[in-house]
């Protein structure tokens, strides 16, 4: 069963992995320089068993990262929250406030000032992927801000136009936008790439939360191959992902523990129901999972 990757990874990093202190102070043993392979043929996904993984939630961020917006606002408005605890951080940190997550989210949703204030994550994939920044330089020295660059609908472009480039990318590491960022991005670089009818997507994770990133990042990039392949009239093909810093946070032990002892139960596949005209005109409900029965959701603190 492919998900024994996943599990041999977590166990890996958990019996071998170096401790290392990192930014949010929590610490987690890492090994560097990762991959783990998926074939997408029959809409099989690399949607994990071994614990109950919200990919619907997961969906509605791809869907929300699709439009540009970088705002949490509108996935506040969907009760999306795996994305409030950041503002919500900056929000307490500057105002000495003690409000909770609920509250600070039913805020974001009903004041639309209050979200232009503090739901905002800066430039993050949305803005990276759909209006990338350019600027035009003036003879004396000076720049004027270019037409943005929609990386997404030219990587469907160039795919359909000229398959064998080995060009198809997506980049979400602007670094002159990084200071700006809420945090710099994690899945950070997306590569297509066409062989016998079949599209392939390799998606390099400079960063990765084993425990409660990699679930989402999994589902979400083959999600967003199985998507692009179908606007190219591609088969999809394989998923591979590559991380580098891969680790586990030190507060997350009983997870650990409770997922090493379950093994991979049945095989979920996605099926797309409609064609829809654009990358951009995808909604939630066109996305049906079949054969999924996790076992039983786990829970585990995030660090922030
Ligand atoms: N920071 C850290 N430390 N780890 C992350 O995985 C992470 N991911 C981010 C932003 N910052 C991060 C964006 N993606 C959850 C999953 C993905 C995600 C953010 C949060 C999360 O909390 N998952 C829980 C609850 C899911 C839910 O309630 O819908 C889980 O059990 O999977
Ligand atoms: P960092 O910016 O210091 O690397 O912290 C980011 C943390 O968030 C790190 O634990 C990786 C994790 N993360 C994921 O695993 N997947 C994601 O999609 C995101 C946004 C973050």
């Amino acid at each position: 069963h492919p998900e024994w990757q996943y599990l041999d990874l977590m166990r890996e990093i958990w019996e071998n992995g170096s401790e290392r202190r990192d930014r949010t102070g929590v610490g987690t043993r890492s090994v560097f320089g990762t991959m783990l392979r998926f074939d997408l043929v029959n809409g099989r996904m690399p949607l994990l068993t071994t614990k109950r993984v919200y990919w619907k939630t997961a969906t509605r961020e791809m869907l929300w990262f699709l439009t540009g917006d970088t705002n949490i606002r509108e996935l506040c408005k969907q009760n999306v929250q795996i994305w409030t605890d950041w503002p919500l951080d900056k929000y307490r940190r500057e105002t000495g406030e003690e409000i909770s997550r609920d509250d600070f989210s039913k805020r974001i949703v009903e004041e639309e000032p209050f979200a232009a204030r503090w739901g905002e994550l800066g430039p993050v994939y949305g803005k990276q992927w759909v209006d990338w920044p350019t600027y035009q330089y003036q003879p004396d020295g000076s720049y004027r801000r270019g037409p943005g660059i929609n990386q997404v609908a030219e990587v469907v472009d160039s795919l359909r136009n000229n398959p064998g480039s080995r060009r198809h990318i997506i980049e979400g590491w602007n670094v002159a936008q990084l200071d700006g960022m809420a945090l710099p991005p994690c899945h950070k670089t997306y590569q297509f790439h066409v062989a016998d009818g079949r599209l392939n997507c390799a998606l390099y994770q400079r960063s990765c939360d084993v425990a409660l990133g990699l679930p989402f990042n999994l589902w979400s990039a083959a999600l967003l191959q199985r998507m692009i392949a179908q606007q190219t009239d591609l088969e999809p093909g394989e998923f591979v992902w590559m991380g580098g810093d891969t680790h586990l946070y030190l507060n997350h032990t009983d997870l650990v523990e409770q997922q090493l002892a379950r093994e991979p139960v049945g095989k979920p596949t996605l099926t797309i129901a409609r064609e829809p005209d654009t990358i951009f005109d995808y909604a939630i409900d066109d996305f049906v999972v079949e054969n999924y029965e996790p076992q039983g959701a786990l829970k585990a603190p995030i660090a922030v």
